[in-house]
């Protein structure tokens, strides 16, 4: 029975990738590059007392959070290969450039 669930997990996180966390502090994405899998997703945390976004123009992952209030989370999914730049549209200076495989 323990072999089966630990199987049933691995199966799981292959098929829906690994998570990674994107801390918005100090109007900074940290990290602000990141290498992941077609697959993976990411996932941003308001570490900032006050509102962020996170959003790109990238045609093939094109996303936009919206307003995403202090001390929430929003995950978000990288749906194709290439390189990309996420953007936070309150704060223009913050940049998270993401390269997908
Ligand atoms: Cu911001």
């Amino acid at each position: 029975m323990k072999k089966i669930a630990i199987a049933a997990l691995l199966a799981s996180v292959t098929l829906f990738g690994a998570d990674h966390v994107i801390d918005q502090k100090g109007k900074t994405f940290i990290p602000h590059e990141i290498t992941v899998k077609v697959g993976d997703t990411l996932t941003f945390v308001n570490s900032d007392p006050f509102a962020h976004n996170a959003y790109t123009d990238d045609e093939a992952n094109e996303f936009d959070i919206g307003m995403q209030a202090p001390g929430t989370k929003k995950t978000v999914p990288v749906k194709a290969a290439g390189k990309f730049d996420v953007e936070c549209a309150i704060h223009p200076n913050m940049l998270l450039e993401v390269t997908a495989n």
